[in-house]
């Protein structure tokens, strides 16, 4: 069990507006005392760069980023700290292995399997590739629920089938997607799977060494880290093989006017100055989030979001999208209402919530909505907020069902 008022103490942001429900997690976390500390204290007491300065300051400063690197790999038990590489986060992560894995070996002909779940940085990447390189990108067939099973995943795979990009969890219907029996099915038949853990890795405990995942990407900010920091993680094997998509600084090995070489993994893929603040931080974030115990706030989200949906459903003109979701997820319309009115009223209320298609096109039009609004719970959310979110949302479906 969560002591959630000792959690909620955190959070500057949760003591300066008590009454504030904050529900939209999913697109960024709010942020704890310690990692704002540590990436002040960086700022405050070094602020130098890293890898380059011949004196102590710079040493300083390497030791704490690539120490968050070794935090990093801890926290997925990934076998190497070389398979952790640092970009600006989950769109960033997930495109760096569509230009340089996907560009280097999906060839034409080949068939690259994605879904209609994803958010536009896993799938859109993919798309690319498979125009510029004449490959086919098919989309396994969600179920009525709008789910990827295994079942469907089977009946788009084929011999052609080189990679499998999805997601595992969705950001707007708060599905967990059975990946790792479908990686279990991909590896024994030699195709690559790179995991979408953007709303994943920030609510539930990984090991990627279990899981065996090829590519798992995600973000800081979600997972109570900084802003413009993210992580790809990647089987080393995998990454020595594929090249670098951006050149210059501090990635290069060996410069001369006729030929090139680089750094090895992870640095290759590091070009330029790192984001060593946001490194620094988000090492500080998955040492809050291992204290906290993900195992410990997955329940308590999932709890929440349930008896959210259990009375967002008992209203009348409301349409709960997602009732069986197992995350803190909660999908909902006021029928006849846009949700950006509705919000109008939730934000009047304190009540934070995202509404639009959350940059997933695909199961926004599958859900036959142009927009959908969502509320997503984390460690710090309590039934206040639920009860928060349903009188908001009984308020808005009576303002606007008058006109
Ligand atoms: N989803 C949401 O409100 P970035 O923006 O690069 O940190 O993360 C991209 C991303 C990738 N995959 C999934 C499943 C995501 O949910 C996101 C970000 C936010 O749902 C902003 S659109």
């Amino acid at each position: 069990m969560l002591d959630i008022n000792a959690i909620r103490a955190h959070f500057p942001v949760l003591n300066k507006n008590p009454k504030l429900s904050y529900l939209d997690s999913a697109a960024s976390s709010l942020k704890p005392q310690e990692v704002i500390d540590s990436v002040t204290s960086y700022y405050e007491n070094l602020g130098v760069n890293v890898h380059r300065g011949v004196y102590d300051l710079s040493y300083q400063a390497t030791d704490l980023y690539e120490g968050a690197r070794a935090k990093i790999q801890h926290f997925l038990n990934a076998k190497r700290e070389e398979e952790i590489v640092f970009t600006r986060g989950a769109s960033a992560s997930l495109n760096l292995v569509a230009m340089s894995y996907g560009m280097k070996y999906i060839n034409k002909g080949d068939e690259v399997i994605t879904s209609e779940l994803e958010h536009h940085s896993s799938h859109m990447p993919w798309f690319n590739v498979c125009k510029v390189k004449g490959a086919t990108l098919k989309y396994v067939p969600l179920n009525e629920e709008g789910r990827i099973t295994v079942e469907n995943f089977k009946k788009v795979l084929t011999d052609k089938t080189k990679l499998v990009a999805l997601t595992y969890v969705s950001n707007v219907m708060g599905y967990i997607t059975p990946i790792k029996e479908i990686i279990k099915i991909c590896h024994e038949r030699g195709i690559i799977v790179s995991v979408d853990g953007a709303q994943a890795v920030p609510h539930m405990k990984i090991d990627v060494q279990e899981l065996d995942c090829d590519f798992l990407s995600f973000s800081g900010h979600k997972m109570c880290g900084p802003t413009g920091i993210g992580v790809l993680y990647g089987k080393y094997k995998l990454l020595d093989s594929m090249d670098p998509i951006e050149f210059g600084g501090d990635m290069a090995d060996e410069v001369y006017k006729d030929s090139q070489t680089y750094k090895a993994v992870p640095h290759k893929f590091e070009t330029g100055t790192p984001i060593i603040a946001g490194v620094i931080g988000l090492g500080r974030a998955v040492e809050f989030l291992d204290e906290i115990g993900l195992d410990n706030v997955a329940k308590h989200e999932n709890m929440l979001a349930q008896e959210a949906k259990r009375r967002l459903m008992e209203l009348e003109d409301v349409e709960v999208y997602n009732p069986t979701a197992e995350t803190g997820v909660v999908a909902f319309n006021i029928k006849g209402v846009h949700p950006h009115d509705a919000a109008s009223i939730y934000d009047k209320n304190g009540v934070c919530i995202r509404a639009g298609h959350h940059c997933a096109q695909l199961i926004t039009r599958w859900l036959n909505q142009i927009s959908t609004t969502r509320a997503s719970f984390y460690m710090y959310n309590t039934m206040e907020d639920v009860d928060n979110l349903v009188n908001s949302v009984k308020e808005a479906r009576d303002f606007f069902k008058q006109f």
